[in-house]
This record gives structure tokens, sequence and C-alpha cells, in this order.
């Protein structure tokens, strides 16, 4: 631990639609990076395991109702409450895979037709990450791997919308990755993405904050 606490680790967010595999790549990037001796770990947004998290995950499985600006705001609420604690493991040298971050809280919200300018505000401060990985699949691929679960937002012509937010979004900074490829292929070209990255944080690169 001590030595690797003179460089920071690096700040990866991974995004997409649903069913992109996200998740799946997380959970391999985590073993990799430890593989090469970095301390890393998998973190994922809705975190679902606090107070405002729980109230997140009963409106996304449709057992309550909230207006739509409301649960924006408890998204957001969601990664600042645990910005500090993002801000600590990052400084102490501690790399972070993210499954989702303010990328999908303002594409999910201006599909729903709320101005993504409001949309972005409640998100100004929060970490910037270090680098942005897009698993590009189109919605009908999606939709066609084991089909949508009973989620609030697993509906084929909302993940269109949701598409084309995304595409607002983004910018040459976001790594684009084909996720129509085989699992083991995407795997391997987000290994040399992330490895970069960490080069790059290592290096004494300045952590930023959003919008940047
Ligand atoms: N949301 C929001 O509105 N505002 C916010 O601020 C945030 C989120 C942060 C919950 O997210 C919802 O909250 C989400 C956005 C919204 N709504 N939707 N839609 P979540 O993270 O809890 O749920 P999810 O992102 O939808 O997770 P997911 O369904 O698990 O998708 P995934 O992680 O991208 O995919 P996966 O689980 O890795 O893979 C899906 C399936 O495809 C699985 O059977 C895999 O084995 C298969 N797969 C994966 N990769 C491949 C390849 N390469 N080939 C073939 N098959 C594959």
């Amino acid at each position: 631990e001590g030595s690797k606490k003179e460089s920071r680790g690096a700040l990866i967010v991974i995004e997409g639609l649903d069913r992109s595999g996200k998740t799946s790549q997380c959970s391999r990037l985590v073993p990799f990076l430890e593989g090469q001796g970095v301390s890393a770990e998998l973190w994922r947004f809705p975190d679902r395991t606090t107070n405002v998290g729980q109230t997140i995950s009963a409106y996304l499985t449709n057992t309550s109702q909230l207006d739509d600006h409301t649960i924006h705001l408890l998204f957001s609420a969601n990664r600042w409450e645990k910005r500090s604690l993002m801000e600590t493991k990052l400084k102490t040298g501690t790399t972070l895979i993210v499954d989702r971050y303010s990328y999908s809280g303002v594409a999910f919200s201006s599909a729903k037709g709320l101005d993504i300018e409001w949309c972005k505000a409640p998100e100004i401060g929060l970490l910037a990450p270090d680098v942005v990985i897009y698993l590009g699949i189109s919605p009908e691929k999606a939709a066609e791997r084991g089909g949508y679960g009973g989620e609030r937002y697993e509906k084929l012509e909302f993940q269109k919308k949701v598409a084309d937010c995304y595409k607002v979004l983004r910018d040459d900074s976001w790594k684009v990755v084909d996720a129509c490829q085989s699992i083991e292929d995407v795997e391997k070209q987000l290994q040399e993405i992330v490895t970069d990255c960490v080069a790059e944080c290592r290096k004494g690169k300045p952590l930023s904050t959003l919008w940047s």
C-alpha cells in the first residue's frame, strides 16, 4: 500500500445502454487491474445501498412513483453522498471502475424531455472522470440480449431516446467501444484503455470536476 500512495488512482466511468455489457466488463476490469498490481474497486450508480439509493431502487422497480425532476435530483444526490469517499480513494491511490455516472443521469432524464442544461446543473462539482468508455450497441441489438426485465426504463422506445441523448453528451474524449463484439474482444480493448489511463494519472494528471 505505502508506496502506491504517492500517485493517485484513476476515475474510469463505463457508460452505455441497458444490456450493453457494462456490468460484465466492469467486473472483469477490477481483477485485471489488481493482477497488474493496481489497487482497484468496482463502484456503481445508482448505489442502492444508501437511504437515497433505496428510494431510487423502489422507483426503478415501479413500487413507487416520483416526479421526473425529483428522481433526477435523487440520482444526483446519490452521487454527491459518495463524492468525498470517491476523492479519498482516488487520492490514496485506488483506481475506481464506475458502472454508470452523471452521463446516465443526464441521458435518462433528458430522454424524458427535461431540459439538458437543467439536468447537468446538479452534477457540477462532482469529480470528472479521467476517461469515459462508452459501450456502443443499437437499442435493438441490446434488447435481443436475454430481453429486458421489469424495471421502469427497460423498453425499446425509451432506450432509443436515451441513445440519442448520449450522442448529444458524447465528446471527442470519450472512448467508444463496439459492444457487439465478443465479451473477450471488448475486454481486450477496455484493458488497453484503462492501462493507459491509470499510467497517465500516475504521472500526475490532476483531478478535475464536472463539467470539463
Ligand atoms: N439511471 C438514471 O436514470 N439516472 C442515473 O443517474 C443513473 C442511472 C446512474 C438502473 O441502472 C437504471 O437507472 C438504468 C439507468 C438509470 N436504467 N436502465 N435502463 P442499473 O445500472 O442498475 O441497470 P443497467 O445498467 O440497466 O444494468 P444491466 O441491465 O445489467 O446492463 P449492463 O450492465 O450494461 O449489461 P450486463 O449485465 O453486463 O449484460 C447484459 C446481458 O448481455 C447479460 O446476459 C450478458 O451476459 C450479456 N452480454 C454482455 N456482454 C455481451 C457481449 N459482448 N456479447 C453478448 N452478450 C453479452
